[in-house]
């Protein structure tokens, strides 16, 4: 999990008006430019270069750049969102892209994919099929990304809007996961770092290079990341919380 590389987009004042199934109230706009702040100034301590876009107006939920494209180190896929307000976050993605990758590939129409549901362990990427993930944008991946002698599985969701809400890879063969996967017959042969309630928001995290970056406010899993052997570093996400996003989809990382 050695990146050099990372794209956020900043937020705009439209971003209150994100999607959102969380009843936690509006985000404050000011406070989350400020919690985006310090989010880049965390991934900038991971080692790190980050590229800052320009809010995108228009889309309140373009701040979540993850969604919108898989990097790879391979090729760049750029995806297409499945909620009918975020299709339009891909324009001007290729162009991003191409600055850093040869070879960008695109999932079509009627395929979705939202990238929030796609995570890379190793050589191998699990596909959540969710409300935003169909299996036809799934399957559409999974010939891409074999093309470049990956392997992919899919994996039905229930109740989280994206995979890696609940589930993120730590490398070295270890996940950190909630309920909803903990027992999952894809994940047998992986070591598992559980988050319990009330802390399952915080299996949404990110390992760059030595570090785990954490959303903050989670104790009990800080420390159980920390035993693991991991640098922790806390984040304060709580305003893109409240639009159903975590510490993954600020940033596309490669
Ligand atoms: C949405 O509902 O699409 C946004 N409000 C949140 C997207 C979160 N993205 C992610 O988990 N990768």
């Amino acid at each position: 999990m050695q990146f050099r590389y990372a794209i956020v987009r900043r937020p705009g004042p439209e971003l209150v008006n994100g999607l959102t199934s969380a009843a936690l109230g509006e985000p404050v706009f000011e406070k989350a430019l400020g919690q985006h702040r310090e989010y880049v100034r965390a991934l900038k301590s991971c080692g790190v270069e980050v590229l800052e876009l320009d809010p995108l107006p228009g889309y309140p939920d373009s701040t979540f750049i993850e969604d919108v494209a898989l990097c790879t180190p391979e090729c760049a896929v750029i995806t297409n969102p499945g909620a009918p307000s975020r299709k339009g976050e891909k324009e001007g993605m290729e162009a991003v892209l191409r600055t850093f990758y040869n070879r960008v590939e695109f999932i079509e129409d009627p395929g979705t994919v939202e990238a929030g549901d796609i995570m890379m362990a190793g050589t191998h990427f699990f596909i959540g099929i969710s409300g935003r993930t169909n299996k036809k944008g799934a399957d559409q991946l999974i010939r891409i990304l074999n093309r470049y002698r990956f392997s992919a599985s899919k994996i039905n969701l229930r109740n989280m809007l994206h995979l890696k809400s609940g589930v993120s890879y730590l490398g070295n063969n270890l996940l950190l996961l909630g309920k909803e996967l903990k027992n999952h017959p894809y994940f047998i042969e992986f070591q598992k770092i559980e988050t319990d309630e009330p802390e399952e928001y915080a299996a949404n995290s990110l390992r760059i290079n030595d570090t785990v970056l954490l959303p903050a406010g989670f104790p009990v899993t800080t420390r159980k990341i920390r035993e693991a052997g991991f640098k922790v570093l806390a984040v304060d996400v709580s305003e893109f919380r409240k639009l159903d996003g975590g510490l993954s989809c600020l940033s596309l990382r490669f």
